[in-house]
């Protein structure tokens, strides 16, 4: 499907140093080593309601990697799906009585517009789940091949047992996994399954929900396949980075990875997967389900700058997880305030070694928080906030700020 439009990013002159990023698979900081072009797979919305903060944070977290790569010299080929079918779009659909098609175009299309307005560079491939039955179904009978797949009813689950790798990407005891299986869309007590933490992968019709026909009879593919199969077919086997919140470290990435390692024991699904924190919101994880919403949408329609929403979400690290306060978007607001009236002077404190100080810290697993207070620095030392005479030695200052917090951060002044 189509993506939304790229902003123009500005190219640094100072290279940005390799990019280092927290792997959940090890619980350690990796280097990452892309081997030509480096890839990204994100998991996208399902579009049953607006975007919210913490899909924001999640999306911005992601493009600040996107941008850390560019810095640092490499080329980027981005994927992303959009859950365009699947049980709470099709639950959401039927309760408020619209066409689960009408509702999914509506909330992507609305979510590309709350991406552009936060200068996510986009994806290269935007793909949807419904675009991609035939690459699931094609992944499932790779799977059949190997005596994964087995039948309950009309559904075709995936044997867990058949990676002799399966839970090495999220760390987790298998008492822990059966609670999030119950918890994430999973289905530990349906009978008939070998193992409780066996999963869909192709879901026979149902009365009332949509179907296709194929090779493996009417029905839809599983939340999971999508994944995997859309990641296989656009990045090739281990490809650099799989992204998400960290809601999606199990069931989801874990049974992505077990797929695509079944249907290719000789190479992992991803080499590194990296994980978003949690955004709340009056106390609880800021859920569709729960309703404790703060949409981006609404905030762009009180005409609030989408550059303020940005920098409140940079002063959390991506990978922490944190409480949406309306004040923070005020504070931001005020802090932008600053910075453009430091950069409208033209001359400044020098940028050089803050150029240096941000490109180091966003390949240093994107601290952006770190970035932001080097460059509230640049602006205390350019407005002479600190007490000392404005620094302004550096004539160049403000065009070498501007492009830097475009390029690293995304924040367009
Ligand atoms: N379509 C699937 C992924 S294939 C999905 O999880 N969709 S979603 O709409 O529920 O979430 C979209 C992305 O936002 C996912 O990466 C998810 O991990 C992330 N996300 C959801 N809620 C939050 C939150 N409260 N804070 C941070 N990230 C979140
Ligand atoms: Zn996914």
């Amino acid at each position: 499907m189509r993506a939304w439009s790229a902003p123009e990013v500005p190219q640094l002159r100072e290279k940005g140093p390799a990019v280092a990023l927290f792997d959940t698979a090890t619980q350690a900081k990796v280097t990452t080593v892309p081997d030509g072009p480096a890839r990204l797979y994100v998991c996208g919305i399902t579009p049953y309601d607006a975007t919210h903060m913490g899909h924001a944070a999640t999306y911005v977290g992601f493009d600040l990697l996107n941008r850390a790569w560019r810095n640092a010299g490499h080329e980027v080929v981005f994927v992303e799906n959009v859950t365009d079918v699947d049980d709470p779009l099709l639950e959401r659909a039927a309760k408020v009585s619209v066409d689960w098609t009408e509702l999914a175009e509506r909330e992507t299309e609305l979510y590309r517009q709350d991406m552009q307005a936060l200068r996510v560079i986009p994806p290269d491939h935007l793909v949807g789940a419904v675009e991609s039955i035939p690459l699931a179904v094609d992944l499932v009978e790779k799977l059949e091949e190997t005596g994964s797949i087995y039948r309950v009813d009309d559904d075709l689950y995936f044997s867990v047992t058949a990676d002799p790798a399966f839970g090495h990407e999220s760390n987790l005891d298998r008492e822990t996994m059966l609670e999030l299986y119950a918890e994430r869309g999973g289905d530990p007590d349906r009978p008939g399954k070998k193992d409780p933490l066996d999963c869909v992968v192709w879901r026979g019709p149902r009365e009332g929900e949509p179907s296709w026909e194929s090779p493996l009879g009417p029905g839809r593919p599983g939340w999971h396949i999508e994944c995997a199969a859309i990641a296989r077919e656009h990045l090739g086997a281990a490809f650099d980075v799989q992204g998400g919140g960290s809601d999606l470290v199990f069931p989801h990435h874990e049974m992505c990875a077990g797929h695509a390692h079944v249907a290719d024991p000789s190479a992992p699904f991803a080499k590194v997967y990296s994980h978003a924190g949690m955004v709340a919101y009056d106390g609880e994880k800021m859920s569709k389900s729960r309703g404790n919403l703060v949409f981006v949408s609404a905030l762009r329609n009180s005409d609030v700058d989408p550059m303020a929403i940005r920098l409140a979400l940079l002063r959390h690290h991506y990978r922490s997880d944190w409480e949406w306060l309306d004040s923070d978007l005020w504070d931001a607001v005020d802090t932008l305030a600053d910075w453009r009236r430091a950069l409208s002077l033209g001359a400044g404190a020098p940028a050089g070694p803050v150029v240096t100080e941000v490109l180091a810290a966003m390949a240093d697993d994107l601290d952006a928080p770190r970035a932001v207070a080097a460059v509230q620095g640049w602006v205390d030392a350019t407005l002479g906030t600190t007490g000392h005479l404005a620094d302004t030695s550096d004539e160049d200052a403000s065009i070498t700020i501007h492009a830097l917090l475009d390029a690293a951060l995304g924040l367009a002044l």
